[in-house]
């Protein structure tokens, strides 16, 4: 299963995150993701970094620091973290850390993501240590790299020699390499955190953790999703619409499943599930923007909900969650909409389906609730009813006026007993029959 996580109150809402290989519990090798998307491998991990010194004594530039002293450097590129795209001029703190923007010299650490902590930070090794007592702190900057190194820097009471690096690589990437630590090693934070303090990705505070010939890498995954709740409520009866992004790194076309659920209480807990509606999407390389709708039925009572998209894309599992509330709208108009609904929302420039087309519900066998999903050409008069195995009309889904688009109308079968069921679609000159299996 995927993390659940409820992030946000009832206004405008954000929420991503995505998960990558394990799911579990971080093991001690490798965490996240974060709220952002960024997750941890070390060198200890399989599949994680190697461990590979970069000398850059001599070749770079020493920085003469005091005691918690904060100075700037060059950066030799531009830098993506986060929400940001940073270049010019970055941070290099005395206590075991750098940050793009910020001139703190903080030396007590704290976990993360805190807004006790700096901002734009990537701490490797961020604890009291003190140059003015001894090692060194140099860095070097060339078209590929960027690169920070405490050379047997001591703690603050003179004790211990910690030598220790991070490496900025031209396309984003984060890595921090120890060398040879000294003790103690678990007093200090490792890890990094966004601008406005409010997400991190910690890999150890105050924690034995570190050791010596250790890398550890954060990276951003290929596949991304992102869902924004556009309504700050939605009404029985109305619409609530929502924009989907995805963010393609892949280079080349992504495909999976995606699943549209609605959840009777906020957290997109699946002990809530109230609805699902699966949809097979195909996504281009870079950033894609959706903007759908999901028709609220009138019998939905007020309250706090939820809504999430969910799913595999080429094997990156993607999940976001988004909060809101149903309210007792008024007026309320009866009768706008009976059944939830999902619907890719019209935008100016949207492009409607070419032909109508009636697809196979979703899931199938289901028990007692499935979706189904049909495009619609042109608008007009549609019906869409079920029928058992000998003919007889169960249930009526759809009967009336339709926009023309994508639709889905979720059924649900609790009152009906286990066995094949068809559903014909009829719009306009349009007729298509499937079966499909309720399973109870
Ligand atoms: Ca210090
Ligand atoms: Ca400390």
């Amino acid at each position: 299963m995927h993390p659940r996580k409820s992030l946000f109150g009832l206004v405008l809402l954000v929420s991503a995150f995505l998960v990558i290989g394990s799911t579990g519990p971080a093991s001690a090798g490798m965490g996240g993701p974060d709220d952002f998307g960024y997750v941890w491998i070390d060198s200890d991990e399989p599949g994680g970094p190697t461990y590979n010194w970069v000398d850059i004594t001599g070749r770079g530039t020493q920085i003469y620091m005091s005691d918690d002293d904060n100075e700037p450097i060059t950066m030799p590129f531009s830098f993506h973290f986060y929400d940001n795209n940073f270049s010019g001029e970055m941070r290099v703190c005395s206590n075991g850390w750098v940050s793009f923007t910020s001139t703190s010299t903080a030396y007590s650490n704290y976990g993360l993501p805190s807004s006790n902590a700096p901002e734009n930070l990537l701490a490797a090794f961020w604890d009291d240590l003190n140059p003015s007592t001894g090692g060194q702190i140099w860095w070097f900057g060339n078209s590929d790299s960027l690169i920070v190194s405490w050379i047997e820097v001591p703690h603050y009471y003179q004790t211990g020699a910690n030598t220790f690096q991070i490496i900025l690589t031209a396309d984003d990437g984060i890595h921090y390499q120890f060398n040879s630590m000294s003790d103690p090693l678990n007093e200090c934070t490792v890890g990094i955190q966004n601008d406005n303090q409010t997400i991190g990705l910690q890999v150890a505070y105050d924690e034995s953790y570190v050791h010596n010939q250790l890398a550890v890498d954060f990276l951003l995954p290929d596949v991304m999703l992102f869902c924004d709740n556009l309504s700050p409520q939605f009404c029985q009866g109305k619409k609530f619409y929502f924009m989907v992004t995805v963010n393609n790194r892949t280079g080349g076309n992504i495909s999976g499943i995606l699943t549209f659920s609605g959840y009777t209480a906020y957290g997109c807990d699946p002990a809530n599930l109230l609805v699902a509606m699966g949809r097979n999407k195909t996504y281009p390389a870079g950033t894609t923007q959706e903007y759908y709708m999901l028709k609220v039925p009138n019998s939905a009572a007020p309250g706090p909900y939820s809504a999430s998209i969910d799913g595999s894309l080429s094997g990156s599992d993607v999940f976001c969650c988004m909060n809101t509330d149903i309210i007792d709208c008024v007026p309320w108009r009866i009768g706008d909409n009976t059944e939830w609904e999902l619907v890719q929302a019209d935008r100016p420039e949207a492009i409607l389906p070419t032909v109508t087309e009636l697809h196979q519900n979703y899931p199938n066998p289901f028990n007692a609730t499935t979706s189904i999903s049909f495009d619609l050409a042109e608008a007009g008069n549609v019906s869409l009813n079920v029928y058992d195995i000998t003919g007889r009309l169960v249930v009526t889904l759809v009967d009336g006026q339709m926009d023309a688009g994508s639709h889905v109308v979720a059924w649900d079968a609790s009152n009906v007993a286990s066995g094949v069921y068809f559903y014909k679609l009829t719009a306009g000159d349009y007729t298509a029959t499937k079966s499909m299996n309720l399973l109870k």
